[in-house]
């Protein structure tokens, strides 16, 4: 009998062999970033998410950590290749495993030229669209203002549903990147939302946005754009991470990656105790290096095994409430 758990996972139609992979945003623009990320122990590679355009982003410092990883935070400001790079790019990918491209564009009308080419690049497996950057002067995040959304996922799911172009049948797995809700409300409007269309996976949560990290000592902010303002990242936000993936999981019939917080294998159990069909990693990715995820993976087996658990579904979404 063999009692090695596996940690073979889907989101949407896609299969993965293993549940861990990185965070968009993170080491995964260039295409030597994004091989390393598939010669890793990792289930699926995602893109940085791409605009139109090649991208710098912001001026330095835009990243800043503190040291025993309890908080990030940054600025990044949409560094990016372009959204042809990355379906250039896939080919490379996709003969390792999965590759799922993230997009971001700077107006709705960019987010559709992206998907209608992407959705119909054949070694892409999936699109996350990125609803939640914080970091663009003058736009906000989408997944606040829940009528933009209505109208983006009405548009974007027109085109991202199966079709057939040039005699070739195209289904890719389709999902948001969500920004972190702090009121039971705000779960609600965006469910009802996410609910009326056809979305195969929601990633909740993207970093905790317009936080502020300072130096006491030089009185000073550490990252330069914005004022210092920047995304949230690290341990600190794993309890607002965990709280998301747990509402949309209850709330929607979609896939829910976990994201936020992961630094150990504890970490990503908890986030399928929550419902997590896979869980991505973003502050710790960017200071342990791609080696995080065969350590994630062995300390997740570990734990199942201690359990009894051979498979992420003995426990996914299982979370228990404490009863009268
Ligand atoms: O590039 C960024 O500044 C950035 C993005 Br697009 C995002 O979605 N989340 C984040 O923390 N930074």
């Amino acid at each position: 009998m063999n009692n090695i758990p596996s940690l073979s996972t889907s989101i949407g139609h896609i299969n993965l062999d293993t549940c861990t992979y990185n965070a968009s945003g993170v080491n995964c623009i260039t295409e030597e970033n994004l091989r390393e990320l598939a010669l890793a122990s990792t289930g699926l590679v995602i893109s940085k998410s791409c605009t139109l355009e090649y991208r710098d982003g912001n001026p330095l410092p835009r990243y800043y950590e503190d040291k025993d990883g309890m908080y990030t935070i940054n600025s990044s400001g949409l560094p990016n290749l372009n959204y042809l790079e990355y379906g250039k790019i896939s080919s490379k990918i996709s003969c390792y495993k999965p590759f799922f491209v993230s997009v971001a564009g700077l107006k709705p009308d960019n987010n559709m030229i992206m998907l209608r080419y992407l959705s119909d690049v054949g070694n892409i497996s999936g699109i996350e669209l990125n609803l939640s950057c914080p970091n663009i002067v003058g736009k906000p995040q989408i997944g606040y203002d829940f009528e933009s959304m209505e109208e983006i996922l009405r548009r974007a799911t027109e085109i991202m549903g199966p079709h057939q172009r040039e005699g070739i049948v195209n289904r890719k797995a389709f999902g948001l990147k969500l920004p972190p809700y702090f009121d039971i409300s705000h779960f609600n409007n965006a469910a009802e939302v996410i609910n009326e269309f056809k979305i195969d996976f929601l990633t909740c949560i993207n970093s905790i946005g317009n936080g502020l990290i300072i130096d006491p000592v030089e009185e000073r902010v550490v990252i330069k754009p914005k004022n210092g303002f920047g995304g949230i990242g690290g341990k600190v936000i794993k309890a607002t991470a965990l709280a998301n993936v747990n509402q949309f999981y209850r709330l929607t019939n979609c896939d829910i990656i976990g994201c936020g917080g992961v630094q150990t294998g504890i970490d990503v159990f908890e986030h399928i105790l929550c419902g997590a069909k896979a869980v991505q990693v973003g502050s710790q990715l960017k200071m342990e290096g791609v080696l995080c995820f065969s350590r994630l993976n062995q300390e997740l087996k570990q734990i199942m095994e201690s359990k009894g658990y051979t498979k992420l579904e003995d426990f996914r979404g299982k979370l228990k409430v404490i009863e009268d």
